[in-house]
C-alpha cells in the first residue's frame, strides 16, 4: 500500500533510459579555481569522486579546500550513458549527482578529504539526503584504485563505529571502483559560484557543526 517511489529505489539496467552517444556538455575551466576541469591532470595529482547528496554545495565545500586543483560535478554509476540532468531526476538513470576531486597529495590527503565527505551529509539515509529524494542523492565514494577503496573502506568502519557508539543508524554508503563519469551540464558548474541563491546544501564550512557522533 504505501509502495516506495520509484526514484527511491535503484532500478535495474534493463529500466534505465537509453541516454544518447555524445556528451551534453563540453566543460570549460573552472569558474573559481580558473583550472581545467577535464584530463589531461598533471602527472602528481590524484583524483576520487564522492556522492553525498545534492551537488551543488558538496562541489563548493571541496573547492574551498587547500591543494585542491579542481573540482567538478556529474553524474556517476548509473547506467544511461551521457544523461541530461532531468532524466537524472526521474531515477530511470541511477547516477549519482557526484563530485570528481583533484587534489595535490602532497598538500592534501585522501583521509582530510574523507573526514570531509563523512562530516559534510548524512551517510545512513539511503536513497535521499534530507530533503531531497531518490536514487541520484545517494551516498557514495567512487575511487580510482585499490589503495584509496582500502583507505575509504577503513574511514567507513570508523565512522561506522562512531555512528553505532551514539545510537545511530547503518551507514548505506556504496564504495565502489569509479565507472563513466558524465560531467553535468555547464550551468551546474560551480552552480553557486556562478549562481548565488540561497540553498540548503549551500552551507558555509566554518558554519558546519560537526555531527555529533565526530566529537571526542
Ligand atoms: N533540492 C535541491 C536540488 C538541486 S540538486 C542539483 C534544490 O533545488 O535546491 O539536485
Amino acid at each position: 500500500m504505501f509502495a516506495l517511489p520509484k526514484k527511491s529505489q535503484l532500478i535495474s539496467p534493463s529500466e534505465a533510459l537509453p541516454g544518447r552517444e555524445t556528451a551534453i556538455s563540453k566543460p570549460a575551466s573552472h569558474f573559481v579555481l580558473n583550472t581545467p576541469l577535464t584530463p589531461p591532470f598533471p602527472a602528481h595529482l590524484n583524483k576520487i569522486i564522492f556522492a553525498m547528496g545534492c551537488f551543488w554545495g558538496a562541489e563548493k565545500r571541496f573547492w574551498q579546500l587547500p591543494g585542491v586543483y579542481c573540482t567538478a560535478v556529474g553524474y556517476c554509476n548509473g547506467y544511461t550513458p551521457n544523461p541530461s540532468y532531468e532524466e537524472v531526476c526521474t531515477g530511470m538513470t541511477a547516477h549519482a549527482e557526484a563530485i570528481l576531486v583533484v587534489f595535490d597529495p602532497a598538500e592534501m590527503t585522501l583521509q582530510q578529504l574523507l573526514i570531509q565527505f563523512w562530516e559534510g551529509h548524512n551517510p545512513t539515509q539511503g536513497m535521499r539526503q534530507e530533503v531531497d529524494i531518490g536514487s541520484q542523492y545517494r551516498s557514495g565514494i567512487f575511487t580510482d584504485n585499490e589503495q584509496q577503496a582500502q583507505i575509504a573502506e577503513a574511514s567507513r568502519q570508523h565512522y561506522q563505529q562512531r555512528l553505532t557508539d551514539h545510537g545511530f543508524d547503518l551507514i548505506t554508503t556504496e564504495i565502489a571502483p569509479a565507472q563513466t563519469f558524465y560531467y553535468a551540464e555547464d550551468y551546474h558548474q560551480q552552480y553557486l559560484a556562478k549562481t548565488p541563491r540561497l540553498s540548503s546544501c549551500d552551507i558555509p564550512l566554518q558554519q558546519t557543526g560537526r555531527p555529533a557522533y565526530c566529537a571526542p
